[in-house]
């Protein structure tokens, strides 16, 4: 397995500046958001938003996969005008399909590369805004009450005494999950990590429908172990939940969070104020006043304290550009859905 060489992550130079968005003008309008990380933070970004620019926000929360399903269905007659956050993948996805726009913000300079390698690869239709990798974290009372060991890999997740005892969300509905699927697939090869998953299913009590929602399953003592993006389990963390988070030992896979302008969109010039704002300092310092702590993309917005320190995580070489395919993606999903969701446990 190769390591990530082109995620720099972890020894970024984060200068404290925060830095004034060029081009950014008082306004006044409406703005129709598709928002796919944690409500929490959606909701702090539109309230900041509106403050700074006088845009009304209407915002709709969903998970990743759900709202690339919505963004496809409207494309004829869209609704949306931006959507922020959620898992590159979908992002790329709406991108090959060209629901999405094409788009150069002034603000680029002061992105990272992994940030700018999404936008040039998705053919500016997409930019990175925060990364996160992902893990699982496991409920420590509950380990130690139900005398199982530790779990430090994801081989561990097999073990027959965690029968139930593991929760994931479905990939079709979520991005975090996506990423667990073509994280396997990188890491073990497709027949592997098919049978991994196949195996793995033995010990899932449910496939939820939002990616972050075993983490807070874990942090209630509602699952032993919850697979969902480390930084998820570091919310529940923070607040004293006893949760342990995990860096599997054979490597993990990771997500460029993403944006992207929905081709036909009603507020256009609105929908590109919010794009060159999210991408400054200033709007990537929210996240973590939101308890959200992914990495930020702009190189002068402080990752969080808390964030999970990307320099101790063995990284998978991720291939967006193979897994974020239109085709790949659907090849996976459906291979899942007929090989992995259904079998008897
Ligand atoms: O909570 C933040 C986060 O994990 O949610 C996004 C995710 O795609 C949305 O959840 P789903 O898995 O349900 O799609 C991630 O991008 C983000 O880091």
């Amino acid at each position: 397995m190769k390591h990530a060489t082109g995620l720099r992550l972890a020894g970024l130079a984060l200068g404290a500046a925060v830095l004034a968005a060029p081009g950014i003008a008082e306004a006044q309008g409406n703005l129709t958001l598709y928002c796919t990380v944690q409500e929490e933070w959606c909701r702090a970004m539109v309230q900041a938003f509106e403050k700074k620019t006088g845009i009304k926000v209407a915002m709709t929360r969903k998970s990743s996969g759900e709202l690339y399903a919505q963004v496809k269905a409207e494309s004829a007659n869209p609704k949306g005008d931006i959507w922020w956050g959620g898992t590159g993948d979908p992002h790329l996805q709406a991108a090959e399909e060209g629901l999405t726009e094409e788009y150069t913000s002034a603000m680029n300079k002061e992105l990272h590369p992994w940030a700018i390698k999404q936008w040039e690869q998705s053919k500016k239709r997409t930019v990175g805004v925060y990364a996160g990798a992902l893990g699982y974290g496991f409920n420590t009372k509950q380990i130690a009450e139900k005398k199982l060991a530790e779990p430090k890999c994801w081989s561990d997740l097999l073990d027959p005494k965690l029968k139930d005892e593991v929760q994931v969300a479905d990939p079709n509905s979520s991005g975090t999950s996506y990423t667990m699927l073509a994280t396997m697939v990188q890491l073990m090869g497709e027949e592997k990590g098919f049978d991994y998953l196949k195996k793995l299913h033995k010990n899932i009590n449910q496939y939820t429908k939002s990616g972050a929602a075993p983490a807070k399953a874990t942090s209630l003592g509602e699952t032993t172990i919850g697979i969902t993006f480390q930084h998820d389990l570091v919310t529940f963390v923070v607040q004293g939940a006893p949760i342990k988070v995990v860096a599997p030992c054979e490597g993990t896979g990771y997500e460029i969070g993403s944006m992207s302008l929905i081709k036909g969109a009603k507020n256009m010039k609105e929908a590109k104020t919010w794009y060159d704002w999210a991408l400054t300092a200033e709007a990537q310092t929210i996240g973590g006043q939101a308890k959200a702590y992914q990495v930020p993309s702009n190189r002068n917005a402080k990752a969080p304290p808390q964030a999970p320190d990307f320099s101790k995580i063995k990284f998978i070489e991720y291939d967006f550009a193979k897994y974020g395919s239109s085709a790949e993606r659907r090849r996976l999903l459906s291979k899942w859905d007929a090989e992995v969701k259904n079998l008897p446990k």
